[in-house]
């Protein structure tokens, strides 16, 4: 049974190209995810097809209401018996690690909450008790963008997406450490030269090379990931 992936969204032509290229499309090529798309406007119910409104209590800006998302959640997974897990995108959430894309790739179904406005009324939350995802300290006009990096992210990881060739297995992050530095032609560039010791054919002396250049790069650049690799090794 492929993943399955809801998203319910006000702008779901914004997911058409997404879906549609690179490996999102060929996770769903190759059955191992379905994105089934759901318009929460669809579930206004006033004549002008309203789905968000003023703030009780005054201040700026517009709120997501609960009764509509709330239908348009239950509607959505009506549509299939498998359990989902839910999952709002709000700057208010937890941030997305790599352990957690793990976590979530080893589900059967997401459905993911992408709202617009200045944010949800809080008994979203407090009803439907969503996991609340993050991206990171910085604020998105809407959880759209959120919503793709989630799916990218957790698909790329799917058994059989990845060719066996450019695996998952060691990259940056899947062991707490950022990536080495890579090189392709021409072998000298505009004065830059490739490391001797990646043409020295010593498939041993690269590997270290390799894993001594992701220890350096990491302690430099990432001081917080290379803290908590050096305490996860000491033990
Ligand atoms: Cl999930 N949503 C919005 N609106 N802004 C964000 C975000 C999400 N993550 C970081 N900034």
């Amino acid at each position: 049974m492929p993943l399955r992936i809801d998203i319910l969204t006000l702008f779901p032509e914004l997911f058409g190209p997404f879906l549609s290229t690179s490996i999102p499309k060929r996770a769903a090529e190759k059955g191992k995810v379905e994105y089934c798309l759901t318009q929460i406007r669809d579930f206004a119910t006033d004549a002008h097809q309203s789905v968000d409104d003023k703030p009780f209590g005054g201040g700026p800006g517009m709120v997501m209401m609960a009764p509509i998302v709330f239908d348009a959640v239950e509607a959505t997974e009506k549509q299939d018996s498998r359990p989902a897990t839910r999952i709002l995108l709000t700057p208010q959430g937890k941030v997305l690690d790599q352990p957690l894309i793990e976590q979530l790739a080893a589900k059967e179904r997401l459905l993911l909450i992408a709202g617009h406005y200045e944010g949800f009324d809080e008994r979203i939350s407090q009803g439907l008790a969503p996991l609340e995802l993050s991206i990171g300290d910085y604020v998105l006009s809407g959880g759209e963008l959120a919503a793709m990096v989630v799916i990218d992210a957790v698909v790329r990881l799917l058994p059989g997406v990845l060719g066996a060739a450019d695996g998952a297995a060691d990259e940056t992050f899947a062991d707490g450490l950022i990536e080495y530095p890579q090189y392709t032609r021409p072998r000298e560039f505009r004065g830059m030269d490739v490391p001797d010791v990646l043409l020295s054919g010593n498939h041993g002396l690269i590997a270290r090379w390799r894993q001594e250049q992701r220890k350096e790069r990491t302690r430099q650049r990432r001081p917080d990931l290379w803290q908590a690799y050096e305490r996860k090794n000491q033990a």
